[in-house]
């Protein structure tokens, strides 16, 4: 199968942080319309810089690069030009985090951020016909305080997201400390996702699944370590939005061939393909698609499953 095939499969991606699609062109681009020095010379260095031993170094250098982003023109333009390479890739329904604590934490204007996105996933429906909803994503290693006074701030912008999420630094952040604002947030008519089982155990998916009530669970490879989670999510089809590259660049798995997704694909769950922070990880959707079966073996037959899983395991309205 070419890469032109794979390109005209239709493809929902439905684990993407904003942020981390920021290429380096738009970050130089960006620093320089607002005045701000970036640590790196020029883009060959910084992507030079793209060489992780685990999450956290690589949260350490999304989070600066995330700095560049200070008005709500900023953020549109971030969105446009994600939602411009999926339309060349053939995805066709795209459901995005974004963090605002990454914003707001730094005194940027909840409504920047928000708006910007926002708009272009207007355009991005009215010109490119990409459908979907933003995520509300909560970061985890910061308080429950800090969560519950964020979810306070996104509700006069109820209806520019259908769902929250909860990402950053897994190990020693367990959902279990998110448990109340989840609840809230379900109660205000929310639907719910959260990273689980990407460097932390499984018993973080069963947190997730249990006292989140999620609907998805982002990530959630390490499932594989527990049969009896593994029956769960098969029998529920909880849908797990896995990110093959990803796990590569962090140091999940030790490189393609190790990687675990067409395992979980055979025991019957309802495994996706996204790419989580494109611009950091080595590639978009379509790049993982390749990836899989150049690393993998992936056959034509699991790849439409793959993708028709994606559309499956679409959540917003
Ligand atoms: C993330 Cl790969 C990953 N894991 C957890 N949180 C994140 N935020 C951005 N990328
Ligand atoms: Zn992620």
């Amino acid at each position: 199968m070419n890469e032109a095939w794979l390109k005209a499969l239709p493809k929902a991606e439905l684990h993407l942080h904003l942020e981390g699609a920021l290429e380096p062109e738009l970050m130089f681009a960006l620093a320089r319309r607002n005045g701000i020095e970036l640590p790196w010379s020029d883009v060959d260095v910084l992507r030079q810089a793209y060489s992780f031993n685990n999450l956290q170094e690589f949260l350490d250098l999304y989070y600066q690069g995330a700095n560049v982003l200070r008005t709500e023109q900023d953020f549109y333009d971030l969105t446009w030009a994600y939602l411009q390479k999926c339309q060349a890739q053939g995805v066709v329904h795209v459901e995005p985090f974004y963090d605002p604590q990454t914003h707001t934490e730094r005194g940027i204007p909840f409504e920047a951020a928000i708006n910007g996105i926002s708009g272009a996933m207007r355009d991005g429906r009215e010109q490119l016909g990409i459908t979907g909803g933003l995520i509300l994503s909560f970061l985890r290693h910061l308080s429950e305080d800090d969560a519950f006074r964020t979810l306070e701030q996104a509700m006069p912008f109820r209806d520019q997201f259908f769902a929250v999420g909860l990402d950053s630094a897994e190990q020693g952040h367990p959902p279990s400390k998110f448990e109340r604002v989840f609840a809230k947030a379900r109660a205000e008519g929310f639907l719910a996702v959260a990273h689980a089982g990407e460097e932390g155990p499984p018993e973080y998916i069963w947190q997730a699944l249990d006292l989140l009530k999620v609907n998805r669970i982002d990530h959630g490879v390490r499932a594989a370590e527990d049969p009896k989670l593994l029956d769960r999510l098969a029998d529920e089809q909880i849908p797990l939005t896995v990110c093959p590259l990803s796990n590569i660049k962090l140091r999940v798995f030790q490189d393609m061939t190790h990687h675990n997704i067409l395992d979980l694909l055979e025991q019957g769950l309802q495994v996706t393909v996204n790419s989580d922070d494109p611009s950091y990880f080595d590639g978009y959707v379509l790049e993982n698609f390749v990836a899989l079966r150049d690393g993998l073996g992936m056959t034509e037959e699991q790849a439409r499953r793959l993708a028709q899983n994606s559309m499956d395991a679409r959540l917003a309205p």
